[in-house]
């Protein structure tokens, strides 16, 4: 079905258009940012990664300029106390978790679910953006696969432990990506990025990963559940 957004013509210098840039800007520099700290952070607890976990770490420093300097392309000043705001939660949880020393629930929010936003948002954002922004966001969608897989990968080789950390990890921390959703929800659409597509992209991102890791299709639907109607 085509998209009508990627049809109707997009005015990037548009008020309105910068105006919701600079909260969806701000978002994913802020993201990039906490992604990078939570790098490191999971190479302090997993020290046999320590090495493979800094390189990804500075990966995610990395898309973080790329996406300042696509802000600074369009001249339009991110607002960053939005970007905080909006990952303080998720942020929060995964900070409390590091400090009780729960590896899986901090891979679960950081490579699983972070990741697989990070995905959706990128996929769903290339045909939409400007020409600058948009060479930035493929070559960073293609680091963010690595970033699942290197989730998938551990938590595959530790599933039979892990698998109710994961559980309760999930049950915490999917409700609140429903709400970050509903938070950006009119900013994205500006953008040309609709939500039903972004729910989408993220499930089968999300859905899949589960699906490497171990969990059967009918932990994944239960799993999935959680926080659709909260
Ligand atoms: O691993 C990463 O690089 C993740 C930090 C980036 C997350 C980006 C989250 C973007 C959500 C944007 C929502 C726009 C509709
Ligand atoms: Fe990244
Ligand atoms: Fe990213
Ligand atoms: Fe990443």
């Amino acid at each position: 079905m085509p998209q009508l957004e990627t049809i109707t013509e997009l005015d990037f210098q548009n008020e309105t258009y910068k105006d919701a840039y600079s909260r969806i800007n701000a978002i994913v520099i802020e993201g990039e940012q906490e992604a990078s700290d939570n790098y490191i952070k999971l190479g302090e607890m997993l020290p046999e990664e320590r090495e493979e976990l800094i390189r990804l770490s500075k990966m995610e420093k990395r898309h973080k300029k790329g996406f300042q300097a696509c802000g600074r392309n369009l001249e339009v000043t991110p607002d960053m106390d939005f970007g905080r705001e909006f990952f303080a939660k998720l942020h929060g949880n995964f900070q409390k978790a590091a400090a009780e020393g729960k590896l899986v629930t901090c891979l679960l929010i950081q490579s699983l679910i972070i990741e697989s936003f990070a995905i959706a948002a990128y996929n769903i954002y290339i045909p939409v953006a400007d020409p600058f922004a948009r060479k930035i966001t493929e070559g960073v969608v293609k680091d963010e696969y690595e970033h699942l897989n290197f989730g998938e990968e551990w938590l595959k080789a530790h599933f039979e432990e892990s698998k109710a950390e994961l559980e309760e990890a999930n049950r915490q921390n999917l409700p609140l990506v429903w709400k970050m959703l509903n938070q950006v929800e009119k900013d994205a659409s500006i953008l040309g990025m609709e939500k039903e597509a972004l729910i989408e992209d993220f499930m089968i991102a999300y859905g899949e990963a589960l699906s490497n890791i171990g969990f059967t299709t009918r932990d994944i639907m239960r799993m999935s559940a959680y926080g659709l109607a909260g």
